[in-house]
Formats: structure tokens, C-alpha cells, sequence
């Protein structure tokens, strides 16, 4: 099984492979000609996307959020949700006069996320809203939060105005550009709340959960607010022991999952992952879904590379564009590999770009390519300029990087990726 170490030297591995990208590219199994090495660094440097993921490899950290939700709305079970087991949180800091409080999630000595949480203001006089507010405006500013959690529970609609009246004077103070999710929990409890495996949800249970998405989202339309989504879940998780949070650390963490009673929650995990910041969201993907991680971290990789390709095609250059396509698309096989953690040598690099994957993929470049020169890619052959289309780099570079995860990361056999890349070569060609 993969853990969270492993993973980690494998991104490290990664990172220094691009933080030595001049070593890397002069151990590829190509001859290059004079110049083109200088023009690969200049487009994977140049890169927004490559060098988006490189940095939120090297600075990941855990998510910070604020938290905004009433006393036993399911701030802390929501946490415990999303990881699957009893998080306890350090003790609180009060912030400022009020009851503004910011603690971190823990578990086996990892923060998993650390939060602001303002359930003392919602709750509080309107007289000590102002002061709250404005303490509330310094701690975010300090805190430089990742996302906002708007926490309502679906089955007090008479609160739900109450709640969003506000998040809308919150949204407004700390300002419209973190990304703000309404959560809407306790949806088990809608009717018939007697169903609780959310596999069991009958038709009129999903029709009363999907009404109540509605309701909210009308609210904050109502409210001009509109820009947040709305998740509705259920937190419900029964513990093998009563009153979880009176037992010692050591008991929380011991506790199993007797009852589970949970919905929605990996829809809820997916938008965090894609919306809080790429530094923070390697983070999350790290410490809930490791497997998952791999695989959406190749995902972006690889379309970084194929974005990155595209520059072959617009940037006029002296010799052949696949002088410098060729290495980019053994760059990418080798940061796929070794996300897999395969350690994986020049030969056999060039070894899987000259077969089935590599050479389905480019289709008709590469194959002509392939003919010419396959006991050793010779790039130096006099080039006919720019003979790759943009949209034929992307895709051949997306679909060698496809193969790549197919064959390292999914341990699919040679055939297998032969047939996938065939098959998508074949559409492509059709077209
Ligand atoms: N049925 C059901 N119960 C829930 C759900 N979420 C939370 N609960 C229960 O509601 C109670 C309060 O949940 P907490 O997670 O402690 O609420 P909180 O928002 O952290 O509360 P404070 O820490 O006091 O602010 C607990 O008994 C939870 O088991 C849910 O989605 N469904
Ligand atoms: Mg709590």
C-alpha cells in the first residue's frame, strides 16, 4: 500500500528532477541539435502550468479554512468525515475579545487542516457583531484563508435565512475572492429519516435532498451570493464508543467506524481539491485519497506537458520541432514514472517512446521517425521546420502521457497500451 512517505519521496524525486532539468536532459537518449536543449528549458521553465505544480509540490502545507457555522451544525464531524476517522483538534486560540477561535485538525502528528472557526459570531448580540467583525477582518488577514466553509443545517429552514443573512456580511467584509462552499448537513435526517446507508436513499429521500440544494441556492441568489456552490451531505458516523469527544486522545484514536452513515462527502472533497489553492490541495490529496493523489497529480502533469507542447509548434525554430518534442515527451514518461515509482533508466524511456505508446501516439511524426532512426533517436536530422500542428502536439504529448500512465502507473502489460493507443489513434486519424 502506498503511504504518505513514500509519496512524498517519490514528489521529491520529481521536484529535483526539475530543479535539475540541464543534468536530466543531457542523460535523455537523444542526440540534439546545437540550441535545442536551451529552447527545451526555455518551454518547460516557461511553462505556467509545469511550474504551478513544481512549486505547489515543493510548498505544499495544509488547507486553511474558516469554518462559519452554528454549535452542532457538524463543524468537527464533517472533518472527521472527510478523513474517515476521529480527528481531534488542538486546543483553541482565542482571537481578538470574542469567541473567534482558530485551532488545527491533527492526526498522527500531521495538521490536516488548520481553521478559523466563527460560530461565536453568528450566535452573538448584534451590538458585538461590529467588534467581532472587525477582529474577525484582522484575523483573515494574517490567516490568508484557502476557502470559506458555510456550514447550515438542512433540516432548519427556519435558520437557513438567519445563516445566509450572514455569510452574505461576512462574504462581503473578507472579501469575494476565496472561494466560498455552502454545506448543507444532516441531510440523513430529511425525510424518511429513518434511512440512514445512503445507498439505501430512496427516490423521495433524493428528491427532498435535491429540493433543499435548490432552496439554498435560491437564498443565496436571493441574497447575491450566487457564486457559491451548495454540497448537501451527511456527516453521520456511529463510533464503536459513546461520547467520542470525552474519551483521551489515545481512545479518539483508536476509535472504528461501527455505523456509517456518510453521503456526498467525496463530491465535497473533489471541489476542495479542485478549488483551494494547488499547494493545499496536494496536501488534502496526500492525507484522504493517496491512491487517488497519484493519479491526479499525473493527470495534471501530463496536461501541462501537452500545453507546453503546443509551443513547439507557434515557436519558430532552426531545426526540426521534433528535435525538441521528442525530449519533452521523454521528460514527461520520466516524472510518470517516477510518480509511480518506478525507477526508470534513459534506455527504457526511450525504449517505451519508440513502442507501442510512444509511437501510436504521435501518430504519423513519430512513426516516420520511429523508422528512420529506431536504434538511436537521432534528432539531428536536417529539420523541415514547423511539422507538427499545435493541436497534433498536444494531442500526440497527452497521449503519450496517457500510455505513460497506463503502463507505469496502471500496470496495464505493453499490449494492453498498445491496443488503448491504437484505438485512440485510430479516432484521431478518422477524423
Ligand atoms: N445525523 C447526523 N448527525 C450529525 C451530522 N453532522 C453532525 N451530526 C451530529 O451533530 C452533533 C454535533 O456535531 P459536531 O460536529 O460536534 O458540531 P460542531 O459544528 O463541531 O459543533 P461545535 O464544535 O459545538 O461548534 C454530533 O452529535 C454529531 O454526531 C449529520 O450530517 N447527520
Ligand atoms: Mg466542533
Amino acid at each position: 500500500m502506498l503511504n504518505k512517505e513514500l509519496l512524498e519521496n517519490r514528489l521529491n524525486r520529481i521536484v529535483n528532477l526539475y530543479d535539475n532539468l540541464d543534468s536530466l536532459i543531457d542523460k535523455l537518449p537523444v542526440k540534439l541539435p546545437n540550441g535545442a536543449k536551451n529552447q527545451i528549458k526555455k518551454i518547460i521553465f516557461g511553462n505556467k502550468e509545469i511550474s504551478e505544480i513544481i512549486s505547489g509540490l515543493k510548498e505544499r502545507r495544509p488547507p486553511r479554512l474558516i469554518m462559519v457555522g452554528r454549535t452542532g451544525v457538524g463543524k468537527s464531524s464533517l472533518i472527521n468525515a472527510i478523513f474517515g476517522k476521529y480527528i481531534a483538534k488542538t486546543s483553541p486560540v482565542e482571537i481578538g475579545t470574542n469567541q473567534l477561535k482558530r485551532y488545527n485538525y491533527e492526526s498522527d502528528g500531521d495538521i490536516l487542516f488548520e481553521v478559523i472557526d466563527t460560530r461565536g459570531i453568528a450566535e452573538s448580540s448584534t451590538e458585538s457583531l461590529t467588534t467581532a467583525e472587525d477582529d474577525l477582518k484582522k484575523a483573515i488577514e494574517d490567516f490568508d484563508p484557502d476557502a470559506i466553509l458555510f456550514l447550515s443545517n438542512a433540516t432548519e429552514r427556519a435558520r437557513m435565512d438567519e445563516d445566509v443573512t450572514y455569510i452574505k456580511s461576512l462574504y462581503e467584509e473578507v472579501g469575494t475572492q476565496i472561494p466560498l462552499l455552502t454545506v448543507l448537513t444532516h441531510v440523513d435526517n430529511l425525510e424518511p429519516s429513518r434511512i440512514k446507508e445512503s445507498n439505501q436513499y430512496t427516490d423521495s429521500k433524493k428528491k427532498n435532498i435535491s429540493d433543499k440544494k435548490l432552496q439554498m441556492e435560491n437564498l443565496l441568489k436571493e441574497f447575491e451570493v450566487a457564486c457559491s456552490t451548495v454540497i448537501l451531505v451527511s456527516t453521520y458516523i456511529e463510533w464503536n464508543k459513546e461520547n467520542p469527544h470525552l474519551l483521551s486522545l489515545e481512545e479518539q484514536k483508536n476509535l472504528i467506524i461501527d455505523f456509517d452513515g456518510r453521503y456526498n462527502i467525496d463530491e465535497l472533497v473533489d471541489f476542495l481539491e479542485n478549488n483551494l489553492d494547488f499547494r493545499a490541495s496536494i496536501h488534502l490529496m496526500m492525507t484522504t485519497r493517496i491512491d487517488k493523489a497519484v493519479r491526479k497529480i499525473s493527470n495534471l502533469i501530463i496536461k501541462a506537458f501537452a500545453v507546453a507542447s503546443t509551443t513547439v509548434a507557434i515557436t519558430p525554430i532552426p531545426f526540426s520541432d521534433i528535435a525538441v518534442l521528442v525530449p519533452l515527451q521523454l521528460i514527461l514518461i520520466i516524472f510518470i514514472a517516477y510518480l509511480s515509482g518506478a525507477d526508470i533508466d534513459k534506455e527504457s524511456a526511450k525504449e517505451f517512446l519508440l513502442s507501442a505508446g510512444g509511437v501510436g501516439a504521435l501518430g504519423y511524426g513519430l512513426r516516420t521517425l520511429a523508422q528512420q532512426g529506431g536504434k538511436a533517436l537521432n534528432l539531428l536530422t536536417p529539420g523541415a521546420g514547423s511539422a507538427v500542428s499545435s493541436a497534433l502536439a498536444f494531442s500526440g504529448t497527452f497521449s503519450i502521457g496517457k500510455a505513460a500512465q497506463a503502463y507505469y502507473i496502471d500496470k496495464k502489460s505493453k499490449g494492453e497500451v498498445e491496443d488503448i493507443m491504437k484505438n485512440a489513434n485510430e479516432e484521431t486519424e478518422g477524423k
